[in-house]
């Protein structure tokens, strides 16, 4: 089967024929369908956070469940299933108090770059390849474990469950799960690509009142006002925090999302919060990032900073209502699938998601 191998960071992907050993122990073998074109893959790709190479990259796929090793009790052939980039245990302490993303198991996969038992399903002429973070979705067919798996209902189309794996997940989970936006209130989305137009979906879900969306680019802005953004900053041009301000009777917003991964944005949206408010750091972080906030603040203000991980999701419970929201017309994910590619394109999908053309694209590995 064919999947795309980083060799080298800063190099393109090379589309190759590799071999995938069947499904072990507690694994699923699926036909990937969809892999979305998520902007992580591309600081793997990058070098700005590492990995061992050479991998099989790709970090949000669906698909169709073909093959299932021993002592699979979770899925059958057949059943249709959303990717966990972070796969859970269900029984740590993390998992136990509604944490899965915190669950260490997804931790081991993402470190060892092999399946559970250490070893990998990947090779190529008799060289292992690496798992990316127990998906690897890059790829007409992968093995993951069936903790790394979320059976859904076979009617949602597979592009828009893949992006359920991480951009949907990711943004609406950080607005319901993490922040817990209430009816009526104001939010600051710092950033607006995938995950960050998810926030916007979000937060007008749950009723929001303003939703102040802030870009360099403004055909990112123009995406974020179409899916109910209220507000637009162009960063470029204004300055956010007194921008933000001057929206909010001169208060700032109740809560503020950094949806980039930069430590001045996620400055930037705790300063953007009113007295009592709250931010959320969602984008990822180049390794070993440190930034500086006012300490009185934090005090006199009580204001509150949250990391969101994967949207602080709990995947077997939160996915599926979010995916029937979306069979019921409630949610327009299929607005976000910008484009689609077949998967010896993917270095095309970069540099198109590079350029700031797209929401999302969707690479379609695997056929139908
Ligand atoms: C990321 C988080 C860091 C590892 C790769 C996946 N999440 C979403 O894009
Ligand atoms: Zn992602």
């Amino acid at each position: 089967m064919k999947a795309a191998i980083l060799y080298e960071t800063k190099q393109p992907l090379r589309v190759e024929e590799v071999e995938l050993d069947g499904p072990g122990h507690g694994e699923v073998l699926v036909r990937v369908a969809a892999a979305g074109v998520c902007h992580s893959d591309y600081h793997f790709m990058n070098g700005d956070l590492p990995i061992t190479l050479p991998c099989v990259i790709g970090h949000e796929g669906a698909g169709v469940v073909e093959e299932v090793g021993s002592n699979v009790s979770a899925v059958a052939p057949g059943d249709h299933v959303v990717m966990l980039f972070r796969a859970a245990c269900g029984r740590c302490e993390f998992c136990q108090r509604g944490r899965p993303a915190l669950c260490a198991m997804a931790g081991l996969l993402r470190n060892s770059g092999r399946m559970l038992d250490g070893t990998s399903r990947l090779h190529r002429a008799g060289t292992d390849l690496h798992h990316f973070l127990g998906v690897s979705c890059f790829a007409e067919r992968t093995v993951l474990p069936e903790q790394g798996i979320v059976k859904i209902k076979p009617e949602v189309p597979l592009e828009v469950a893949a992006l359920m794996g991480c951009a949907v997940m990711t943004g609406i989970g950080a607005v319901m799960n993490t922040a817990e936006v209430q009816p009526g209130a104001s939010v600051l989305v710092i950033g607006a690509g995938g995950v960050g137009l998810n926030v916007v979906i979000g937060a007008a879900l749950v009723g929001a009142n303003q939703i102040i969306v802030a870009d360099l680019l403004d055909s990112k802005l123009e995406m974020a006002h179409s899916f109910g953004a209220t507000h637009l900053i162009n960063a470029g041009e204004e300055e956010v925090v007194s921008a933000v301000r001057a929206l909010t009777g001169g208060e700032g917003v109740d809560y503020a999302f950094e949806v980039i991964g930069n430590p001045k944005t996620m400055a930037t949206a705790y300063q953007s919060v009113r007295r009592g408010g709250t931010a959320v750091a969602v984008g990822i972080p180049p390794l070993g990032s440190e930034m500086t906030i006012n300490a009185g603040e934090l005090v006199y203000q009580e204001k509150t900073l949250k990391g969101s991980y994967y949207g602080t999701a709990r995947p077997h419970a939160d996915m599926p209502r979010l995916l029937d929201l979306y069979l019921a017309g409630r949610l327009p994910l299929d607005k976000l699938v910008s484009r689609t590619y077949p998967l010896d394109k993917v270095n095309e999908a970069y540099a198109a998601l590079l350029a700031g053309e797209v929401a999302r694209s969707i690479l379609l590995p695997g056929g139908s």
